[in-house]
């Protein structure tokens, strides 16, 4: 009995150990189309208390960040970006905020990726 709470504990400290980690890297997909959304994002990013890093990839469309797990999640982050505009896959933008984003940054109408024009 006593080696099964021993087992249990060691697995709960392991599972907790994993699950909060200080520099934890993440990636996922914001749509956005130039340096602009490139910066309105990583900025909406950056603003996150634990995010320490934040870098969104035109081309790809992919944010990469660095946040402490303790201070911040994920949703947290996603929250924050479609809070300035950009869809995220599990969150959308409210028109309101969507409509908020500069004219050529209107990446729901045209998916084409001007990112050089700009
Ligand atoms: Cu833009």
């Amino acid at each position: 009995m006593k080696k099964i709470v021993l087992i249990t504990c060691m697995a709960l400290f392991t599972m907790v150990a994993f699950a909060q980690e200080k520099n934890k890297n993440m990636k996922f997909d914001v749509n956005g189309k130039c340096g602009m959304c490139k910066e309105r994002i990583e900025k909406a990013a950056l603003g996150v208390k634990g995010v320490k890093f934040a870098s969104w990839d035109i081309p790809s469309h992919q944010l990469s960040v660095i946040m402490d797990e303790r201070k911040t999640d994920a949703m947290k982050i996603k929250t924050a970006i479609v809070a300035v505009g950009h869809d995220t896959k599990e969150l959308k933008a409210t028109e309101e905020a969507y409509n908020s984003v500069h004219p050529c940054c209107k990446y729901r109408e045209d998916n084409s990726d001007d990112g050089m024009n700009h």
